[in-house]
């Protein structure tokens, strides 16, 4: 498939610290907030378990050294490989390479005045062997992961000191690596914060209540400021540009029953469109005062935060975009989606995992996203999670990951067409990792096969699936 439209935007890959790494407690490492999430073969509860911590599952994480019980700790093990798996990177021909810094290795208690050295030094190299190989750095500061003793001891992000903090963290990134970034994101997908507290804003779940909704802003709200406070002080000290980024749902009314289209309208507003317009308006809308009114939602926004958020917006506007969603005022039978459950859309078909395959929805969310904001956007994350099979001949076989990919791609072509302002595409998972959502190796993303199971037995040896040879081919016709 060649087309010009697709030759104007950057393709890449992505990974994240703690779903690829490893390394636990290695160069100076601290214990971080991915470090205490446990594998657990998928149940009704098993998401809560993995992903909703309480202090007891911390407390049980710091006593219990099998490691094989954390898949974090090990992932897949990309401490120890980084260098084969760039020069995979490099023989791969991909434009851009989104990974992200562990703040628990620069900072391993994360309240430090001075940084880890050991940490400096493992990612000065990656970085310098990515800019040596021609692979444009889409860095992201903060992909769901803390530094334990910020969340035990200040709270997470409920405690505003963490502000201070971050940017200590963020000073260090830039005064290092300023000169080969191209593409910042202070924040993975943001409103995974709302959510998923404990990974997008570490906020410990009480057992047996639920979370306190007007903590779970406030702690939003300090990562906005931190959000413009890192924009503010990057744009003196670097040259790449600035990002924000939001999980997109691209729900659709069941019916066109005007309650339905109501309740879309109202979903979109209050779970996408909340935390790109902050980041990329500046501004808290008008339309959350009355979510807040009505679920006596309260929180400090200082005038100095309003004005400090207006000044430093995002430079682009990113999303991740996996599945579409189905709002209805009426009960229908569900199915799962990255961070939400939907109803279940009669019209696709779904990953093993409940996720519904949608490239239209791809080119609406992008349509949607550039017309709402009118700057440039990025995709920053896209993928198919699947039970990949490694035959006895060692292949991989995943002509349904290439289909997902080809189909995707048609679409992204018809938003260029569309006159969408895109940057690029970045794949989720390049290389199999092990899933946030629910810690599994065996959802397996990557073009790349890592040999390792749930329970991170086998030999982590790499090896190219078929569709890495596909897209291969795509980017030397797209470069
Ligand atoms: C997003 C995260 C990524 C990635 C992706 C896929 O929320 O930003 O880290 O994990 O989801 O989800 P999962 O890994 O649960 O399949």
């Amino acid at each position: 498939m060649k087309n010009n439209e697709l030759k104007k935007i950057l393709f890449g890959g992505a990974t994240a610290n703690s779903q690829y790494e490893g390394g636990y407690q290695v160069g100076g490492k601290g214990m971080d907030t991915q470090d205490c999430r446990p594998y657990m073969k998928r149940t009704s509860n098993a998401t809560t378990s993995t992903r909703l911590l309480t202090q007891k599952n911390i407390d049980f994480a710091k006593t219990e050294m099998e490691q094989s019980k954390f898949p974090f700790r090990t992932a897949s093990k990309g401490y120890e490989f980084w260098e084969e798996d760039i020069e995979l990177l490099k023989e791969l021909g991909l434009h851009v390479y989104r990974l992200s810094i562990s703040w628990a290795r620069l900072y391993p208690q994360g309240d430090e005045e001075v940084p880890n050295q050991e940490g400096i030094a493992y990612y000065d190299r990656i970085i310098k062997k990515l800019h040596d190989a021609g692979i444009k750095i889409f860095l992201t500061m903060n992909h769901f992961c803390y530094p334990l003793n910020l969340i035990e001891k200040y709270g997470g992000w409920t405690n505003r000191k963490l502000i201070d903090f971050y940017l200590r963290y963020a000073k260090t990134v830039f005064e290092n690596w300023g000169e080969y970034v191209d593409f910042y994101l202070p924040f993975n997908e943001i409103n995974a914060g709302y959510f998923s507290p404990y990974n997008g804003i570490g906020l410990i779940r009480e057992e047996d209540t639920p979370y306190d909704q007007s903590k779970i802003f406030q702690s939003l709200h300090h990562q906005f400021v931190a959000s413009a406070k890192v924009i503010e002080l990057g744009h003196k000290m670097v040259r790449g540009q600035f990002g924000c980024m939001a999980a997109c749902f691209c729900y659709y009314p069941y019916s066109c029953k005007p309650e339905d289209n109501l309740k879309y309208v109202k979903d979109e507003e209050t779970y996408q469109w909340f935390f790109l317009d902050v980041l990329s308006r500046g501004v808290y809308p008008s339309y959350m005062n009355r979510f807040f009114l009505e679920n006596n939602i309260e929180f400090e926004v200082s005038a100095e935060d309003k004005e400090l958020l207006k000044k430093h917006t995002a430079d682009f506007v990113s999303f991740s975009y996996y599945q579409s969603c189905v709002v209805s005022t009426e009960e229908r039978e569900m199915t799962a989606g990255n961070l939400v459950v939907t109803i279940k859309n009669p019209h696709l078909k779904a990953t093993d995992w409940g996720w519904q395959i949608d490239p239209i929805g791809l080119r609406i969310t992008l349509n949607k996203v550039y017309d709402r904001y009118q700057k440039p956007v990025f995709i920053s994350e896209n993928g198919l999670g699947f039970k990949d099979v490694l035959t006895s001949d060692e292949k991989v076989h995943d002509q349904y990951r290439i289909n997902y990919l080809q189909t995707h791609f048609e679409q992204i072509e018809e938003a260029l067409k569309d006159g969408v302002d895109l940057l690029g595409y970045i794949m989720w998972g390049i290389i199999d990792i092990v899933s946030a959502g629910s810690c599994e190796m065996e959802k397996r993303y990557g073009v790349i096969y890592v040999d390792a199971d749930n329970e991170g037995n086998g030999t982590y040896k790499r090896i190219k699936k078929d569709s890495y040879t596909w897209y291969q081919e795509f980017l030397k016709l797209h470069k």
